[in-house]
C-alpha cells in the first residue's frame, strides 16, 4: 500500500514523491486523490463536514449505563466529581461535562478534580479517591484517564463510590479492565466504535450529548442545552487538536465546527484565552490552538496546577477569567524560558558527548536541574534538530526521571523494553514514553539504549521524511488555486497542509532576513522564465544563502497567500539540486 514509489534525497530530508494522478485534474483534486479521496461522495463529505456524522452514529459502548447513572445522581442530588487530567484534552473534557450538568441543574453538587502533574502524576490515584470519599463523593466520572486503573476502581467500589470511566487511552495489555459501574471508550477490543480515534474531550462531548438527550427525553434538546453543547464543541476541538489525534472522520467534524464556532463561543474562559493568545479576531485554525492556546493551558499543569485552567473554563466571571488567562500566559512564558535553558544545555551536551555523531543514533542525557514537566517538549526539539530519538532526565541524585520522544519507524517503547534490566519503571507509546532509572544505573542504561538505536536505525532513517502530495506547475500557483486549498482545512495529524513539488526552478534571488537574519527569502523562476517569479520563504536556513544562489533546483513546500502582498508564497520545506545544475 505504498503510494509513494519514488524516494529522493533533498538537502535536509528524504522526499516521498507522489504516485501519478489522472491528467487534467486541478491542484486541489490531485491532492485529494493523492490522499485516497477519489469517490465523489467521500470527497463531498470531506469538503463539507456534517455535524450529523458525530451526533447520529451508534452510541459509544457503555454510554447508556453512564448516562443513566449520571441522570440518577443528578436527580437525587448526590455529589458528583469529574476526575480529569492536567493536559488540554483532560482540561477541556472536564469543562464540557461540568457545563452540561450545570445546565441540567444549576444547583447540582458537581465539582472537578485534577491531579497535580508532578506530585500525583497521571490518572486515578488512591489518595485522591480516598480524600474524595472522605468529602462525601457519591459518583466519580473520569475523563481522559482511568481505563487502566483496576486497583483504584476496586478501592472506589470498597468505599461505596460509583465509578464511571470515560477514556480513550489503550487498555492494559493483560486484558484486565477496571471493575467500574460503566466504561465509555471508543476503542475497547471487541467493542470498537465506528470511529475509534476520538480524543478524551470527544468522548466527554458524546457523554454530554447523550446525557442532554436522556434528561430531555428526546433526541432534540432545548436551547440552553443546545447552546452549551455547541460551546462544548469548541472545547472538544481544542482537546482533539492538542492531543494530536488524527483529524479525519468524526475528529475532522469536531475540529471543523469547534474552530468555526470559536469566535462566537459563549464560554467566558475561551474568549479570555483567545484574546490573550493574540487571536481575538480572524478565522481560527489548528495552529492557533496548537501553538497559542494549547501551550498556555498545558503550562498550568507543567509549571503550576491544572485546576487553574479548569477554573478558566468553568468560571462565569469575566474578570476572573481574564486574570486566569493572564496567569496562564505568564506560566507559559516561564515554561518557554525554562525550555530554552534546557534546550541550550542539552544541545551542547549532546554534541560534546558525541551523540550527534554519524555512528551514534540516539541522545540520552541527564541533569540535576532539568524541570521534569518540561523535558518532554525539549526532547521533541532535539528530535527535530538531530533526527534522533531523544531521552532527557532529571537526576535528583538517587533517581533519574524523564521523557522520551522518537522518530517514525523506531519504537521508543520497544527500545525501553529492550533495556528493561536497567530501568525501574517505564511506559508509553512508539513515539513518546516516560521512564525512571536509578542514578547509579544511568550510564549503563544510556549505553544500552544508544547501541540499540545505532543498530536498529539506519543512517537513512535519521533523515526526516517529507511526504509530497503532488507535483505542481508554476502557472497553476495562483491566489485562487491556493484559496481553494483552504477547503481541506482544518490541517493537523492525518490531514497535513498540502505539500507540493516544483521542478526546474532557478533561484534568481536569495537573501537572509529576520531579527537575527536566520531565515531566507527567495525568488524562484521557472524554466521558460516568462511568468513572474515565485516568492518563497525558507525558515532557519540562512546559512544556505550562498550555496543556492543562481542554482536550478527542485523545491518542496506549502502554498500560502502572503498576508501583506496578497501574492502566492511558497513556504519551503526542502530543496534539491536539479541534475546537471
Ligand atoms: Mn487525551
Amino acid at each position: 500500500m505504498d503510494s509513494y514509489p519514488d524516494e529522493v534525497k533533498g538537502l535536509t530530508k528524504r522526499w516521498r514523491l507522489p504516485g501519478s494522478t489522472p491528467a487534467g485534474m486541478e491542484l486541489r483534486d490531485r491532492i485529494l486523490s493523492a490522499r485516497g479521496l477519489t469517490d465523489p461522495q467521500a470527497v463531498a463529505s470531506f469538503l463539507s463536514p456534517n455535524l450529523h456524522d458525530v451526533t447520529e452514529p451508534e452510541p459509544l459502548s457503555g454510554i447508556d449505563q453512564a448516562v443513566e447513572i449520571l441522570a440518577e445522581s443528578l436527580k437525587a442530588h448526590r455529589p458528583i466529581v469529574i476526575y480529569g487530567d492536567y493536559d488540554v484534552d483532560g482540561i477541556t473534557a472536564t469543562a464540557i461535562l461540568w457545563h452540561v450538568m450545570k445546565v441540567i441543574d444549576a444547583d447540582a453538587p458537581v465539582s472537578t478534580y485534577v491531579p497535580h502533574r508532578l506530585e500525583e502524576g497521571y490518572g486515578l490515584n488512591a489518595d485522591a479517591i480516598q480524600s474524595l470519599a472522605n468529602d462525601g463523593t457519591a459518583t466519580i466520572i473520569t475523563v481522559d484517564c482511568g481505563i487502566t486503573a483496576t486497583e483504584e476502581a476496586d478501592l472506589a467500589r470498597s468505599l461505596g463510590i460509583e465509578l464511571i470511566i470515560t477514556d480513550h487511552h489503550r487498555p492494559r495489555d493483560d486484558g484486565q479492565m477496571p471493575d467500574a459501574a460503566a466504561i465509555v471508550h471508543p476503542g475497547l477490543p471487541g467493542k470498537e466504535h465506528a470511529f475509534a480515534d476520538l480524543a478524551g474531550a470527544g468522548v466527554a462531548w458524546k457523554v454530554a450529548l447523550h446525557l442532554a438527550r436522556h434528561v430531555s427525553g428526546s433526541r432534540e434538546v432545548g436551547l440552553p442545552l443546545r447552546n452549551i453543547l455547541m460551546d462544548g464543541l469548541c472545547l472538544a476541538a481544542m482537546g482533539t487538536i492538542a492531543d494530536v489525534m488524527p483529524l479525519s472522520g468524526e475528529n475532522r467534524v469536531i475540529a471543523h465546527y469547534g474552530l468555526r464556532h470559536m469566535e462566537g463561543c459563549r464560554n467566558t474562559g475561551v474568549q479570555s484565552l483567545l484574546q490573550i493568545s493574540g487571536s481575538g479576531s480572524g478565522k481560527q485554525d489548528t495552529q492557533v490552538v496548537g501553538f497559542r492556546m494549547g501551550p498556555r493551558l498545558n503550562a498550568a499543569g507543567r509549571m503550576g496546577h491544572a485546576r487553574d485552567a479548569i477554573e478558566l473554563f468553568t468560571t462565569a466571571d469575566a474578570q476572573r477569567a481574564d486574570d486566569l488567562a493572564r496567569e496562564l500566559s505568564s506560566l507559559n512564558r516561564k515554561r518557554q524560558e525554562v525550555e530554552r535553558g534546557i534546550l541550550l544545555q542539552a544541545r551542547e551536551m549532546a554534541v560534546e558527548q558525541g551523540m550527534t555523531d554519524p555512528g551514534r543514533h540516539a541522545i540520552v542525557l541527564r541533569h540535576p536541574e532539568w524541570h521534569p514537566g518540561v523535558v518532554g517538549i525539549v526532547c521533541s526539539r532535539l528530535v527535530e534538530a538531530f533526527g534522533r530519538p531523544t531521552i532527557l532526565m532529571q537526576d535528583d541524585g538517587e533517581t533519574c526521571r524523564g521523557s522520551a520522544r522518537s522518530i517514525s519507524g523506531y519504537s521508543i517503547h520497544g527500545a525501553l523494553a529492550h533495556c528493561e534490566e536497567h530501568l525501574v519503571t517505564y511506559g508509553g507509546h512508539d513515539m513518546a514514553a516516560g521512564m525512571t532509572v536509578k542514578s547509579s544505573c544511568f550510564d549503563e542504561f544510556a549505553e544500552a539504549l544508544i547501541s540499540h538505536a545505532s543498530e536498529n536505525i539506519s543512517p537513512q532513517d535519521l533523515m526526516q521524511e517529507l511526504n509530497i502530495d503532488t507535483e505542481a506547475m508554476r502557472q497553476e500557483i495562483t491566489v485562487p488555486t491556493i484559496s481553494r486549498l483552504t477547503e481541506l482545512r482544518p490541517f493537523g495529524r492525518g490531514n497535513p497542509a498540502p505539500r507540493v513539488l516544483l521542478r526546474g526552478m532557478t533561484v534568481i534571488h536569495a537573501v537572509a532576513f529576520g531579527k537575527t537574519a536566520d531565515h531566507l527569502k527567495l525568488k524562484l523562476q521557472d524554466e521558460d522564465g516568462k511568468g513572474a517569479p515565485l516568492e518563497a520563504i525558507w525558515w532557519g536556513q540562512a546559512e544556505r544563502c550562498d550555496s543556492i544562489q543562481k542554482r536550478m533546483v527542485s523545491v518542496v513546500g506549502k502554498l500560502e497567500i502572503d498576508d501583506y502582498s496578497r501574492k502566492p508564497c511558497l513556504v519551503v520545506d526542502d530543496l534539491s539540486w536539479e541534475e546537471g545544475a
